[in-house]
């Protein structure tokens, strides 16, 4: 089964990169080391694996301060992300949009701005403008929140190279701000994407419409 075979060799390469890690320092040294003495004692042993760190893993570990997670292995988070081209419109947003993600847990149900779609007014967009959007989670879940139809630009510190997503996942009690450009006409799905969320009413019709700028 594809799926044993891709775990064995996880396994493996697993156990090899374990064994793998201090032979790098151990070639870097021994030159140096054997004409002195003839043996390994326990500080060469730890001075090997300092310069482990030292050399391989300082500016990669300085990166990730604060953020790693078990064994040492870094956490990715939204902050990693980067556009590989910068973004077209560098417009700033003319008004900002709040939509705080509320609801139940207890009663399971969810709404944005403490109403459900079906009691709520759609988000009106003039076609062309930029708005800012800001997500409050005011729930203890994650939202994974997404917008049919155009770009969602994540701000996550990288100025033009803020990464372009359809999805952004709104973690609890966190806020998350995206810049839009409405780009297209149209009806548009706003929701999280936690279907049995959207279900209950976590859920808002986008219209973007062609209108002159004193309405
Ligand atoms: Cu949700």
């Amino acid at each position: 089964m594809p799926g044993m075979g891709g775990m064995n060799r996880m396994g493996r390469m697993a156990g090899m990169s374990r064994a793998a890690v201090p032979s790098p320092a151990g070639q870097d040294k021994p030159p140096m080391k054997s004409p002195m003495s003839g043996r390994m004692g326990k500080g060469e042993t730890r001075g090997a694996q300092m310069r482990v760190h030292a050399v391989g893993a300082a500016s990669r570990v300085r990166k990730m301060a604060g953020r790693s997670g078990p064994g040492g292995y870094k956490k990715l988070t939204y902050a990693d992300l980067r556009g590989l081209r910068p973004n077209v419109d560098r417009r700033k947003p003319s008004r900002v949009i709040v939509l705080r993600l509320t609801g139940n847990m207890e009663r399971y149900f969810w709404t944005i701005n403490n109403r459900k779609y079906s009691d709520a007014k759609a988000i009106k967009l003039r076609f062309g403008e930029r708005v800012r959007i800001r997500f409050v989670n005011e729930t203890m879940m994650a939202h994974p929140m997404h917008l049919h139809g155009m770009w969602s630009e994540l701000r996550n510190g990288n100025g033009r190279f803020n990464p372009k997503k359809h999805t952004i996942s709104v973690g609890p009690g966190q806020i998350i701000e995206i810049d839009v450009t409405a780009d297209a006409v149209g009806q548009w799905a706003f929701h999280c994407h936690l279907l049995f969320h959207m279900e209950t009413g976590m859920f808002r019709k986008v219209v973007v419409a062609q209108v002159a700028k004193s309405e």
